[in-house]
């Protein structure tokens, strides 16, 4: 079926399922191509349903085997099977079971959606609508139900097999070489979170005690000789079990908690109860094989999923118009556990750089949708920055606006109330605003109206009054069915900036809300501090206070006062990356004059000098952050319109050439100051050190080539670590040549047998900004390192060049054109890898006239393809909406 003709479900078109499932009985045989379920289903009438209504389960590519109904044969003339759905069209109007049996064979499922082998390991993923694919089911995650399983496979094919819930009995099968294990979760739950696992693995193991007191087996568990690698993801564990506990007063509820990381992952984990299922890429870390940044994914994810324990699986979704209820929530809080853990200025500049990248992106383009969608065709196309990213941002406004103690007075109410069910965002705001004793009906529109608001502010000192006004005013822009956009509730965190540091807040002005807070909730506002006896800076949206734009015309030098002055460590970063968007915007445009870049290049190393001088090796995680300028995305995103890529890379190029130069012994002498003896540790400090030792080495081997060659060959011969090597190798792509080659492939021969750095080096290769590229990505298609069959590695390759600004936009339309073979091929086999590959077209609206026919010409083709998936034309069609 073409997305067109696929029906569109609706948020106000939900009604609660005419039936329920209390309890589910699988008895799985695993066996590599036909793998036999039984499921015995204990069904009822929902006292909230219609009433008489026939029972549809929900199937996908299925074939039934066998149906009883109260154990006897069901004839053929009261149901109806087909391979999307079992209906039952006069069910008894009371409890009954039904036992269905379905033969799937996981080592044909391509999909990794329902039940598939991966390396020779059996796995499940069933968010969003999996189950179906293993057997017929009411797939909605408001069925909750109590899952024993039953998991039988030979011995020798799968010694480990492990299931949701608590191990309650395994055992021999008689006169066989196979075996079983039964498994029961005691907490019903939706199908979207039943998993199983088979195969032969290693594991790690540790015991937890909870703060209630429970004793937890934990357990990692990885392919076998990979149990070394399992030690970071299981203290990660360990850390976020205790940070959940202190800080959100939860408790683990199960005898066992299982991580399972496995080869061929649609995405990089899943929160199924007690059986977390992981794509490698985010467990397996060793310093040889993981970089820093691996090392944070893997404490992040791990905590993510942990976390989605109790905002996700004990309070889980209504519907999946819902998603943002428990992903915006969890994102929430694996972002503050990091923050916990680490530096929280750093993290917050790290996820506001990947809001706007990812989100702001999104909002621009054809695929801007509200944080709570209220109609979609394909569920898993909505797993988006906008609903994870977006959806974190709501809850930190919440909490802002509410304050820290209501905020967590309403948490606990969450908790308390809606614990075992099914709930919304109204149920889920309806919390705080009974804590907070507020009215939230202005704040909710955030989850319903789509777009990035954009706040113009400016402000004028009057010397004569002493006092300082500020007016604000917000605009939203259309998006696809919303071209009429209400003002938001934006909060606005703001200080004043003066010769001697923060001014104090005196003010009468309606929209402040006290603790330099202010509340923009109509199109315009005015606030008048007073008793100023100097002319402020004002520094506006501290903390990035709420997910907008702003628009603030401050000159240069003020920016750069902000940069040395601001007490907010956030703002001090954007005021430097303020002034270089500045520069990289009014160069990047046809027509543009250098001198104006240069002139800022030379402010922006001047005060960047200043800065490393002082707190380079004092904070070396937060210096590398002000050392990365604007990405050359952000630039293209910053312009919006009529974007050429080339001018603003040539821009972006040119920027970090200048100050790497007017900069580069302070470079070279802070690379050394931060060179730390010792062996390696994956420590957020030690990482920190590394991180703006590798920064100044990029911006070396752009601004002096020769030397930063020079210095990427010692780097590369000394490094006893990932992180050092990968830097060095992306370092040298930046200079071509011989060199260049030559460390590429020794690179390769180092990690010949490793997988998963392998994709690094492929992805390293993909964003070279050369005309060249394309050919050596098709090349790369042929080594032995790729598999268009296994995700990391497509995502790597692939998705990596449709990444690399300047190469998937190239002005022949060659890069649009790969990326759609891509998709058509991928697509076949892949679906929800091909619609994702896809998504690198969301901003192609933004383009200059050219690249903009070619792109869309590009989507036309796919869209046009016969016989594609709903997941890649649902994003073809919205894309060329
Ligand atoms: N809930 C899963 C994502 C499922 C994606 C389905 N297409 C992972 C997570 O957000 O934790
Ligand atoms: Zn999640």
């Amino acid at each position: 079926m073409r997305a067109d003709d696929t029906p569109l479900i609706r948020l106000e078109a939900y009604r609660p399922s005419d039936w329920l499932i209390d309890t589910v009985d699988l008895d799985i045989q695993l066996e590599p191509q036909a793998t036999r379920v039984r499921a015995q289903l204990g069904l009822r009438p929902n006292p909230a349903g219609r009433p008489g209504a026939p029972l549809v389960l929900d199937g996908d590519e299925l074939a039934l085997e066998r149906l009883l109904l109260d154990g006897q044969p069901v004839a053929a003339d009261l149901y109806e099977a087909t391979s999307q759905a079992l209906t039952l069209h006069a069910p008894p109007q009371r409890a009954f079971t039904l036992l269905v049996e379905t033969v799937v064979d996981p080592s044909a499922n391509t999909k990794l959606m329902g039940l598939y082998r991966s390396s020779n390991v059996y796995c499940t993923q069933c968010e969003a609508d999996g189950f179906p694919r293993i057997t017929y089911f009411l797939d909605r995650p408001d069925v909750m139900s109590v899952y024993t399983v039953r998991l039988e496979a030979r011995k020798a094919d799968a010694p480990v097999l492990l299931s949701n819930g608590n191990l309650v009995a395994t055992g021999e099968v008689a006169n066989s070489d196979r075996h079983f294990a039964v498994w029961h979760d005691p907490h019903p739950k939706p199908a979207y979170l039943f998993a199983l696992v088979g195969g032969a693995l290693d594991h790690l193991r540790e015991r937890y005690v909870t703060a209630d007191g429970r004793a937890v087996e934990l357990a990692v568990y990885v392919e076998p000789g990979k149990a070394g690698r399992a030690g970071w993801a299981m203290d990660s564990l360990i850390r976020c079990m205790r940070w959940d506990e202190r800080v959100f007063g939860r408790n683990y509820d199960l005898d066992v908690f299982n991580v399972v990381a496995v080869s061929d992952f649609n995405m990089g984990a899943m929160e199924n109860k007690g059986l977390n299922i992981f794509n490698d890429k985010y467990v397996l870390a060793d310093p040889q094989t993981a970089t820093d940044g691996d090392y944070a994914s893997i404490e992040s994810i791990i905590a993510h999923e942990y976390f989605h324990n109790w905002t996700g699986n004990r309070i889980t979704c209504r519907d999946w118009f819902q998603l943002c209820l428990k992903e915006g929530l969890t994102v929430f809080r694996d972002q503050e556990f990091t923050a916990d853990e680490r530096s929280r200025p750093v993290k917050r500049i790290a996820d506001v750089r990947t809001l706007r990248a990812t989100q702001f992106s999104e909002d621009a383009g054809p695929l801007a949708h509200p944080v709570r969608p209220r109609a979609y065709k394909e569920i898993n196309n909505f797993y988006t920055p906008t609903v994870y990213e977006k959806g974190a941002e709501l809850i930190r406004m919440l909490k802002t606006l509410i304050g820290a103690e209501a905020f967590a007075a309403g948490m606990e109410l969450y908790f308390a109330r809606c614990d075992g069910t099914a709930a919304t965002v109204e149920d889920f705001l309806a919390c705080f605003a009974e804590s907070a004793g507020r009215d939230l009906t202005h704040f909710a529109q955030w989850y319903e109206q789509a777009g990035t608001p954009t706040i113009v502010a400016s402000g004028r000192y009057d010397a004569a009054a002493r006092s300082y006004t500020l007016d604000l005013a917000q605009t939203t822009p259309p998006t696809p069915g919303q071209p009429d956009k209400a003002p938001m509730l934006l909060p606005v965190a703001l200080g004043l900036v003066g010769s001697q540091g923060d001014l104090p807040l005196r003010t009468q002005s309606e929209a402040y809300a006290g603790d330099g807070l202010v509340i923009l909730d109509r199109t315009s506002a005015t606030v008048t501090f007073t008793g100023l006896d100097e002319a402020p800076i004002p520094s506006l949206l501290r903390g990035f206070s709420a997910p907008a734009r702003l628009e603030l015309d401050l000159a240069d030098a003020e920016l750069l006062r902000l940069f040395t002055a601001d007490s907010d460590s956030f703002n001090r970063w954007q005021a430097l990356q303020s002034v270089a968007m500045r520069a990289l915007v009014a160069a990047g445009r046809p027509g543009a004059e250098t001198s104006a870049l240069t002139a800022r290049a030379q402010d922006i190393a001047e005060a960047l000098a200043l800065f490393l001088g002082r707190h380079g090796t004092g904070d070396p995680a937060f210096a590398a952050q002000v050392l990365r300028l604007p990405a050359p995305a952000d630039v293209a995103r910053e312009i919006g319109r009529d974007v050429h890529p080339d001018l603003i890379f040539s821009a972006h190029r040119q920027l970090a050439a200048i100050i790497g130069r007017q900069i580069g012994r302070t470079l070279t002498s802070l690379r050394e100051a931060l060179t730390r003896p010792g062996p390696f540790s994956p420590d957020a400090a030690s990482a920190g050190r590394r991180a703006l030792r590798n920064e100044a080495l990029g911006l070396i081997a752009l601004a002096e080539p020769a030397q930063g060659a020079a210095l990427v060959q010692a780097q590369f011969a000394e490094a006893d670590n990932l992180t050092d090597r990968l830097a060095a190798l992306a370092a040298m792509t930046l200079i071509p040549g011989e060199a260049r080659e030559e460390l590429i492939g020794r690179f390769a021969a180092l990690y010949a047998e490793e997988p998963l750095v392998l994709d690094k080096w492929l992805m390293a290769q993909a964003l070279i900004a050369e005309p060249g590229t394309l050919d050596r990505v098709k090349a790369l298609m042929a080594h032995r390192a790729f598999a268009l069959g296994n995700p990391n590695r497509v995502r790597a390759l692939i998705g990596g060049f449709a990444a690399n600004l300047t190469q998937f936009n190239r002005i022949d339309g060659a890069g649009y054109h790969f990326i759609a073979d891509m998709v058509i091929a991928l697509d076949r086999t892949n679906p929800q890898v091909a619609s994702r590959l896809l998504g690198s077209f969301k901003s192609w609206r933004m383009l200059e006239p050219v690249r903009k026919g070619l792109a869309e010409a590009a989507l036309a083709r796919v869209a046009q393809t016969p016989g594609l998936s709903r997941d890649v034309s649902d994003i073809a069609e919205r894309a060329l909406a």
